[in-house]
């Protein structure tokens, strides 16, 4: 029989109030974060995701360094998201940290050298996410980051988005053109891929009988994107567009510069309300 390939082991957390994650070390990505008493992952996972070396896992929430998206010459949504990361677990159940650094093959796509800490933890109805970034060589760099998180819901068409009114996003299935949002809520009709720039606000993703805040830190941009009914993805149920929302902190139009030793720091923060607390 094969062994399993710890790369995809699931690392498990428990927070105070009985709320769990799982997070696997490939990709250092957070698989599933589960509140006490719900039956379901408040993370979207594709039941079609690959588990396999070469392949990003479709759901939860994939790291994304040292570039976001195809915003610039590397392999769309960077280098980091297939690795293999260490986790170090601490004495705290409810927390865990995976580093990565780069190496040979990291060098060979993008000659730089850092430290990647990727640091999960568990608060009562909450999930936090941090990337820490350092410059561990000795010429400066920059680049787009982001925590392309694949956010569950129950009924995409019916969701609200709030917290984005008045922002200007580029629009990413228009040719990144600029557009100022007057829409007092985001709604889904169709694809959507947007770059809301500068959106440094907490967010409210609003369903039928629950809310979720959404907020970041040391990040400039949020992506919000749903792929819709026409596109297809080879690894996702055909009507699962609906059961998904990406809500994404990111960098993107304006890239981190790091001088060599320096550190930059992002996190978001996901918490669940009942319907009643918004
Ligand atoms: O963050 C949005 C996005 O960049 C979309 O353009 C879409 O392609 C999505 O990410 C998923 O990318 P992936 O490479 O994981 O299929």
């Amino acid at each position: 029989m094969a062994e399993p390939d710890a790369r995809f082991q699931h690392l498990r957390l428990r927070g105070p109030d009985g709320s769990r994650a799982s997070i696997t070390p490939h990709g250092a990505q957070v698989l599933s974060w589960q509140l006490a008493g719900e039956p379901d992952s408040r993370l979207y996972l594709s039941p079609q995701a690959q588990y396999r070396p070469d392949t990003a896992i479709r759901g939860g929430i994939p790291v994304l360094f040292p570039q976001f998206g195809l915003f610039g010459e590397l392999p769309k949504h960077g280098l980091v998201r297939t690795r293999a990361w260490t986790p170090r677990a601490g004495p705290d159940p409810a927390s865990l940290r995976l580093e990565l650094e780069d190496d040979a093959a990291s060098r060979a796509t993008w000659p730089h050298r850092f430290r990647l800490a990727l640091c999960v933890s568990l608060a009562a109805r909450r999930l936090e996410v941090a990337l820490e970034v350092e410059n561990s060589g000795d010429t400066s760099f920059s680049f787009t980051v982001g925590l392309h998180s694949y956010l569950a819901v129950q009924d995409a068409a019916q969701l609200r988005l709030h917290g984005l009114t008045g922002l200007t996003y580029l629009d990413a299935t228009r040719a990144l053109q600029r557009v100022s949002d007057s829409a007092p809520a985001l709604a889904l009709a169709g694809e959507i891929d947007r770059v809301y720039l500068e959106a440094r606000e907490a967010l409210l993703l609003q369903e039928s009988a629950r809310a979720l805040r959404i907020a970041q830190r040391g990040f400039d941009d949020v992506v919000v994107w749903n792929p819709g009914s026409q596109i297809r993805l080879p690894d996702m149920p055909a009507g699962d567009y609906l059961r998904m929302i990406c809500v994404e902190a990111a960098s993107i139009a304006r890239p981190v510069q790091l001088a060599p030793g320096e550190h930059w720091r992002g996190a978001q923060s996901l918490t669940a309300l009942a319907a009643d607390d918004s």
